[in-house]
């Protein structure tokens, strides 16, 4: 029996893996957004306090998805935490027109914090079942999205009580990341061991051609004594 080539990949590279911090307003929706990804049902949910912090897989990668409270007074502590994100999902009440100026300033503090400089950017505008809802060109302009030029960006439309859009949003995530250097250096001991492997054989190589090397000059050596001459290269 033989280890076949997908064993040995994921061996080396195994489960991919991104953590992803999940802001917004008040009320966008978030942590129903959480618990139908995670257990496909609609939550009772209640204003957060502090956050929720689930892991969701989906297809070959294991999300870390932090949810946090949007009311005024705790946006404050999201960024203790964006140290955390490779992704950012910024969550909008697509219905909320009153609102909309408020995520936007929001949002910009999100795009100027240094720890984020690196993280992808998926705006879920949420709640596209209400009537009136704006549209995600509509959001796109309100956000000044097409004025972003630091980050990778996309936005999905959403609703978290049918679950539409909510996969194809992670699924951006998934297909914008180069998770190869990450697991390349989760993984550096697997790596490792195939590395020393292969220095062993290495290793054993030279000692073979340094042994045929020396038997070869021993045996001209020993052909000189008895008066043969020996071309060497
Ligand atoms: N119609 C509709 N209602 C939604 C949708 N998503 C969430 N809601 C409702 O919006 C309300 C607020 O949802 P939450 O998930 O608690 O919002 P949140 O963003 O977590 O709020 P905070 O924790 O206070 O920041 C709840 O009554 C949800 O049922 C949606 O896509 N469509
Ligand atoms: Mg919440």
């Amino acid at each position: 029996m033989g280890l076949t080539s997908s064993t040995l990949l994921s061996g080396l590279f195994g489960k991919r893996e991104m953590s992803i911090v999940m802001v917004g307003l008040d009320a966008a929706g978030k942590t129903t957004i959480l618990y139908k990804l995670l257990n496909n049902v609609i939550a009772d949910t209640y204003p957060t306090i502090g956050m929720n912090i689930e892991t969701v897989e989906h297809k070959s990668v294991r999300f870390t998805i932090w949810d946090f409270g949007g009311t005024e007074s705790v946006r404050l502590l999201w960024l203790r935490y964006y140290y955390h994100a490779q992704g950012i999902i910024f969550c909008i009440d697509s219905s909320d027109r009153d609102r909309i100026k408020e995520a936007r300033d929001e949002f910009q503090n999100l795009l100027e914090d240094e720890q984020l400089k690196n993280s992808l950017i998926v705006i879920f505008a949420n709640k596209q079942d209400l009537p009136n809802a704006m549209t995600t060109a509509e959001i796109t302009e309100k956000l000044e999205l097409h004025s972003i030029s630091q980050h990778k960006w996309h936005i999905q439309p959403t609703c978290a009580i049918s679950g539409d859009g909510l996969y194809e949003g992670l699924d951006w995530f998934a297909n914008s990341t180069k998770f190869w250097f990450s697991d390349f250096k989760k993984n550096y001991r697997n790596f490792g061991f195939i590395s020393n492997f292969v220095g062993e054989t290495i290793n054993t190589a030279n000692e073979l051609i340094h042994r045929d090397t020396q038997a070869k000059t021993e045996f001209v050596e020993a052909e000189k004594g008895i008066g043969i001459e020996t071309d060497q290269e």
